[in-house]
Order: structure tokens, then C-alpha cells, then sequence
């Protein structure tokens, strides 16, 4: 059975509680005992919308359900805790990304995995860390690589 990874991000009405909710949501997707949650992370906003800080985190678990079934159960749980999309890159009550799914590489209209953004973003790859240190990616880069990269992206060499 794959083992999945989604990350979680709040910026708005209790984000830590919104993402202690998601979280128990999610529990009813994994087979169960195989639910793991990382240590939750306040961010920055990344992106010219100003709004407040962000809370971060990323679970994995094992699911017998498919890709897209996934993004469905996904995507209801950003609903049933009142996600609207009024901005674009604008803040959210929850958002639930779908990183990777076991070594598969989906290019669909729907969903493309692994998620296009994850690999710039230290607010994702950090917390997968905690929970997978020694993760390839199904491009084969190690998730460590991409770590120091992100960091090498915020200097500027002189
Ligand atoms: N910024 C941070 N720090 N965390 C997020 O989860 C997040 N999500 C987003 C945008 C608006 C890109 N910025 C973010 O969708």
C-alpha cells in the first residue's frame, strides 16, 4: 500500500486548530496506525499578499485510496473547514497539498505529484524531513539536496 505525504498550511481562524482538525480528518483516510504528523512550524507568507504568518506542517500515512480519490477526500476536508478561494496566493483557513504518493509520477489536469511547488519551499520540505530524513524523490534528488538548496536560495553570493 502507497505511503503518502500532504502538507498541511493555516493562516486563518486558529490555524493550529485548523490543522489539529484536518489532522483527525486525515486519520479516516489511513489505514489505521500508520497516521504520522510532523512538529507544526509558524512561517512567513511566501508571496506579494500581504496576511498573517502561516502554521505548517506535513503528515504521511498508508492509504488504499487511489490519487485522485485522495484529492477528493482532500479537498472536502479544506471545504468542510470553510476554505473559499478569494485570493489567489491569499489566505486560507486550510490547505491540504498532496506531496507525493508512494514513487508515482502523476501528470493529470488534476494533479500533478510530485506537488510542483514542494521543491523550493522550506516550509514543506523542513517538516517532511522530520518525518522521512533519508527521502528520495521519485526524480531521484534527495530530499536533503533540496533543503540546502532552499537555503542557498535565500543568500546572495558577493
Ligand atoms: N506561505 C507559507 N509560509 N505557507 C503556506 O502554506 C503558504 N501557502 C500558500 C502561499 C500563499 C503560496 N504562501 C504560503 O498557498
Amino acid at each position: 500500500m502507497p505511503l503518502v505525504f500532504v502538507a498541511l498550511g493555516a493562516n486563518l481562524e486558529q490555524p493550529k486548530q485548523q490543522l489539529d482538525s484536518a489532522c483527525q480528518a486525515l486519520s479516516a483516510l489511513a489505514q489505521p496506525g500508520t497516521l504520522r504528523v510532523s512538529p507544526y512550524y509558524r512561517s512567513a507568507p511566501m508571496g506579494e499578499v500581504e496576511q498573517p504568518d502561516y502554521v505548517n506542517a506535513v503528515a504521511s500515512f498508508q492509504t488504499e485510496l487511489a490519487p485522485l480519490t485522495l484529492l477528493d477526500e482532500l479537498q472536502r476536508i479544506e471545504l468542510e473547514q470553510g476554505r473559499q478561494r478569494l485570493v489567489r496566493w491569499g489566505p486560507r483557513t486550510l490547505d491540504l497539498d498532496l506531496l507525493l504518493y508512494g514513487d508515482e509520477i502523476i501528470n493529470t489536469p488534476r494533479l500533478t505529484v510530485p506537488h510542483y511547488g514542494m521543491k523550493q519551499r522550506a516550509f514543506v520540505l523542513v517538516p517532511l524531513a522530520d518525518l522521512a530524513p533519508d527521502l528520495q524523490l521519485p526524480c531521484q534528488t534527495r530530499l536533503a539536496a533540496l533543503i540546502t538548496q532552499s537555503m542557498r536560495n535565500e543568500l546572495i553570493p558577493l
